[in-house]
């Protein structure tokens, strides 16, 4: 095809459209004609374009690229995506939680950082944050959790007092709180910010080996924020500010990359580790477990269709491949089922047979059928079978981990000895932040808490800042002149 002679439209039939242009009518000024197909197709497929957007992380920018290992960790998984010298095509998605798919890149929120690696074994997702913690640690409040940050019932608004209700009455959420309200809670670009696993992960090596893992990714570009001040401008001027940084870099040849980490924990440690290394609200200090390199990840191809590659990605923690399990983080356990279940409904059952989703490697699964599937694997149809069907492989079961036996409950974790709701979160104020990153998180706590936090919510929220650090509950409160909280409990 050449610019002079463009191809001839047709329907999505494939049969030659007679008109870009008319309808087709009994004269030129009667009634249009039901038999219209192609008016009819085009009218009745634009009324069927969206799919529900994600009910969280809704408005999201992708890219594809690739992880090369360029360590050797075989020491510690077995998992082939992490093999020395190996490269692996990927998929990205960067994105916002609480707005919804047209709203503003440079709202204050957490960002995704939701990554599928088109592994050997199969897709392997990492879907993680730009935050190494979390607000709660029970999936019980996670719906809970985000009704409070998204629209009220009654006008449909956002609402900082039911945003704070919810903060205030929870005390684990401290931590995440911390860091949202901080220079991390905007940052100047997704090219510009780190990326975490979050969760611990199991990791087995070929001798059957195990350690708990999180994952690292740190932006080879440098951290940059954006200022309050600076983010509502642009929210205003260039809603998509984000996605055209990202877009514009890859197209002119400026792949972002992230130095790739983990951290490793020997198995034995968990128990009598000094707090539960399972508690998503939590980091591992880096001087009790280093960061030990595994390789980089870098970005340098753009979406050729937004829809179909970034929009239906489906990303989920259940895919774990060989050497890499789950473990006992009730986050984790919760997100297992749930990734899935809403792509299933938002996408639909055959979700994974889009290309974006699909494996590299051949599928021989025994599911079969439900609406738009193409790919059904042919006869036998069950297992198990006399006529050469696929065999599963015991060897393929994910790495596992004891549980003591015990009664059904529904409890929280087993304290470890400092386990507590403040404590990193101090430790984040007083020795990570500089005066100047300091004096932004009393600035941005304060405008957001006297943007509609009444009583009694406010006094609580005081509080809160309060048990996380006396002075900074106290700037707070000067700063949005109220008194301060009675009892700072550091
Ligand atoms: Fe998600 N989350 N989440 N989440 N999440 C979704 O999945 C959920 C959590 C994260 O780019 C949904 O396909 C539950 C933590 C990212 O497509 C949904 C819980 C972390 C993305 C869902 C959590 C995340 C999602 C919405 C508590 C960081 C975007 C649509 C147990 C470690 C992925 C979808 C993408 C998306 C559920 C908590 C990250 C509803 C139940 C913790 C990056 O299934």
């Amino acid at each position: 095809m050449t610019e002079s002679t463009p191809p001839v439209t047709t329907t999505d039939d494939g049969i030659p459209a007679p008109s870009d242009h008319h309808s087709q009518t009994l004269g030129p000024n009667g009634p249009i004609l039901l038999q219209d197909h192609y008016l009819i197709q085009k009218m009745a497929h634009f009324n069927r374009e969206r799919v529900p957007e994600r009910v969280v992380h809704a408005k999201g920018s992708g890219a594809f690229g690739y992880l090369e290992i360029t360590e050797d960790i075989s020491d510690f998984t077995k998992a082939d995506l992490f093999q020395p010298g190996r490269k692996t095509e990927m998929l990205a998605r960067f994105s916002t939680v609480a707005g919804e798919l047209g709203s503003p890149d440079t709202w204050r929120d957490p960002r995704g950082f939701a990554l599928k690696f088109y592994t050997r074994e199969g897709n392997y997702d990492l879907v993680g944050n730009n935050t190494p913690v979390f607000f709660i640690r029970d999936p019980q409040n996670f719906s809970d959790f985000i009704h409070s940050q998204k629209r009220r019932a009654d006008n449909l608004l956002r609402d900082h007092n039911m945003q704070w209700d919810f903060w205030s009455s929870k005390p684990e959420s401290a931590h995440m709180v911390t860091w949202l309200m901080g220079d991390r809670g905007i940052p100047s670009s997704f090219r510009k910010m780190d990326g975490f696993g979050s969760h611990t992960y199991l990791w087995e090596n070929a001798a059957g080996v195990r350690h708990w893992v999180k994952y690292h990714f740190k932006t080879d570009q440098g951290i940059g924020f954006l200022p309050q001040a600076d983010a509502d401008r642009i929210a205003g001027e260039d809603a998509e500010y984000h996605r055209r940084d990202l877009y514009d870099h890859i197209k002119t040849g400026n792949a972002p990359s992230w130095t790739v980490s983990v951290q490793l924990m020997p198995i034995a440690d968990a128990a009598d580790y000094r707090f539960n290394p399972f508690d998503l609200t939590k980091v591992w200090p880096h001087a009790d477990y280093p960061l030990i390199k595994v390789g980089r990840m870098v970005l340098d191809r753009n979406p050729e269709n937004g829809f179909a590659q970034v929009e239906q990605a489906a990303f989920a923690p259940a895919n774990l491949v060989p050497g890499i399990g789950p473990s006992p983080d009730k986050m984790l356990q919760g997100r297992l089922f749930s990734y899935p279940d809403t792509q299933r409904y938002r996408i639909g059952p055959n979700y994974l047979q889009l290309p974006v989703n699909a494996p590299k490697v051949p599928v021989h699964s025994y599911n079969r059928d439900a609406s738009m599937a193409y790919i059904n694997g042919g006869d036998p149809t069950y297992a198990p079978n006399s006529y050469g069907g696929p065999v599963a492989d015991p060897s393929a079961e994910l790495p596992a981990w004891q549980v003591e036996a015990g009664e059904i409950v529904r409890n929280a974790y087993t304290l470890h000895s400092q386990d507590d709701d403040f404590g990193q979160a101090r430790t984040l104020y007083r020795r990570v932040l500089d005066d100047a990153a300091r004096a932004r998180l009393v600035a941005n706590i304060s405008g957001h808490l006297s943007n509609g936090v009444a009583e009694p919510v406010l006094s609580r929220a005081l509080q809160y800042w309060s048990n996380v650090d006396g002075n900074l509950g106290a700037r707070i409160a000067t700063f949005i002149g109220v008194p301060q909280a009675s009892t700072p409990v550091a």
